[in-house]
């Protein structure tokens, strides 16, 4: 999957895809290097973010996109967590809705889900970007990670989503600190044991960055953080993990390719 954010503050790639034709040329890219999907969102969602975007500004800004790149058979899930904005996009031609808030942050998102029989991405998420430092606290990560999202696969099946279309992602980065984001990683067989689909997006993630830090403290940049990246979608995919959502397609399918090669040659 590849990420197109049509937002100009984005933490990777703030504000490079603004403009229609940039947004729908960076797309055919990632198409073109083997992204299966293209994930286009028109809200921040990095952390620390405050939620400025109303729905008509973030329809305003996808809708333009998804209809130009449905045009050209290219397939799409749209990253929002809002039911107005996911019926305007799939109107306009997505095939699925990648949900960060996993339906918690709008009570109408499962029934769009249901009306539109579509794909339904469910992250791990406690709270919008502003206040999600402050919901960083766990027991058992893994554990209550898995039973977190449960509960949202048992929302989404009780609001008549067909269990045949959730996959599910730990929604690395959003309120959790490096260390959870490791322990997730490490464990992620135990979210592939839910059985559904699992989505993974550690892709430039400022843990990454941390993790790279100079000695001074300074995280790595963002645009010099893809070798980490490539690391951690090779252990998700080796672990089970449906799909990686991730900036540089070419890279991450390379890197899967190896990984595809030596484990067939077993
Ligand atoms: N992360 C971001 C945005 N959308 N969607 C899913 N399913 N999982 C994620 O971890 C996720 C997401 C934030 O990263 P970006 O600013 O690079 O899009």
């Amino acid at each position: 999957m590849g990420v197109l954010n049509v937002t100009p503050d984005s933490f990777s790639d703030g504000g490079r895809y603004a403009s229609l034709d940039d947004a729908v040329a960076h797309a055919v890219r990632m198409r073109d290097e083997g992204a299966d999907l293209i994930d286009v969102g028109g809200e921040s969602t990095r952390p620390g973010a405050p939620r400025v975007v109303d729905p008509d500004t973030e329809i305003k800004r996808i809708v333009p996109v998804i209809t130009e790149l449905a045009a050209l058979g290219i397939p799409m899930t749209v990253d929002t967590t809002r039911a107005a904005v996911a019926a305007a996009a799939l109107d306009a031609g997505v095939l699925g809705v990648n949900d960060v808030s996993g339906g918690l942050a709008d009570p109408d998102m499962g029934r769009v889900v249901r009306d539109a029989e579509c794909p339904w991405i469910l992250m791990h998420w406690r709270g919008h970007s502003d206040r999600m430092a402050d919901l960083a606290t766990y027991g058992d990560v893994v554990a209550d990670v898995r039973d977190e999202l449960s509960a949202r696969v048992d929302d989404a099946l009780a609001a008549g989503v067909d269990a045949s279309r959730i996959a599910i992602d730990p929604g690395l980065g959003f309120a959790k600190r490096p260390e959870h984001n490791w322990a997730l990683s490490a464990h992620l067989d135990v979210l592939v044991g839910l059985g559904f689909p699992v989505l993974f997006a550690s892709s430039r993630k400022s843990y990454l960055g941390r993790l790279l830090a100079s000695p001074d403290g300074t995280l790595r940049p963002v645009g010099e953080r893809e070798a980490a990246t490539l690391a951690t979608t090779v252990l998700a995919v080796a672990a089970g993990a449906w799909g990686v959502r991730v900036h540089d397609v070419r890279g991450n399918v390379d890197a899967v390719e190896a990984w595809r090669a030596t484990r067939s040659a077993q």
